[in-house]
């Protein structure tokens, strides 16, 4: 998992520099940016101002319920998916955080795949990317500088995962900064021809989606959607989200 880290973290010092640039630039996308002319199509700019949401009808949402859960630390995962990009967004205390993993039921079908995060959900793939640098020091690792999520993509197999999609390809993301009262938030924005071709799905209309925070330790502290105890204990599912593609 290091040397994973590794190359993933080096892809996206590589890959994301325009994205970073244009954060710090207060959101000007003019000016030489690597990629004007996919910036300037998308319903969602990567530049950690998350006004553009608000405007758009069709973004599917899950928030953390206040308490009665689990993992505490993921607050608010939302998704939109345009012509050209599926777009999130993601709001967390950030406390030992290292990596965002979504996870995906390709086949919009619940009764193939994988359970063991979601029960009843079905996926058939995985992203992995982490949001902080790794610190290696001698009482342990610890959470370094704060960068933009640029996952490594991957498909489940009989025997484990096959990556589909490396680092520094698919995704621009804005570096997680502070939010609102302790939380912290983040953007991106995934290529999704791409991403749907790698995954062999390129034809597909829906898919469910949901998402894991994990800590250093790659300890689960997050999940979206989520339900409490006592929904849980009433026999309530915990449904992934539906992305419908226009
Ligand atoms: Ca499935």
């Amino acid at each position: 998992m290091k040397k994973l880290m590794a190359f993933a973290a080096a892809a996206a010092m590589i890959a994301f520099s325009a994205c970073e640039k244009n954060g710090n630039e207060g959101g000007n996308n003019n000016g030489g940016s690597d990629e004007p002319e996919i910036e300037s199509n998308a319903a969602i700019q990567c530049d950690g101002d998350y006004s553009d949401w608000e405007a758009l009808e069709g973004v599917v949402v899950a928030t953390c319920p206040a308490d009665d859960v689990l993992y505490e630390q993921f607050k608010t995962f939302k998704v939109y998916a345009d012509e050209e990009f599926i777009h999130i967004f993601c709001e967390f205390i950030p406390e030992e955080t290292l990596v965002f993993v979504p996870y995906f039921d390709l086949d919009n079908d619940p009764s193939t795949g994988n359970n063991s995060k979601w029960s009843g959900a079905g996926y058939e793939a995985k992203a992995e990317g982490s949001v902080f640098e790794e610190i290696e020091t001698e009482d342990g690792t610890v959470q370094g500088a704060a960068k933009a999520w640029d996952p490594n993509f991957y498909h489940y197999t009989d025997s484990g995962t096959e990556k589909v999609l490396a680092s520094g390809m698919a995704v621009l993301s804005s570096v997680p900064a502070p939010y609102k009262n302790g939380t912290w938030a983040f953007e991106a924005s995934i290529l999704r021809e791409l991403v749907l071709d790698a995954y062999g799905i390129s034809g597909a209309t829906q898919f469910t989606m949901g998402m894991y925070q994990y800590d250093l330790n790659w300890s689960c502290i997050g999940q979206l959607p989520c339900k409490t105890f006592a929904q849980k204990e009433a026999g309530e599912l915990e449904p992934m989200l539906t992305i419908t593609l226009p």
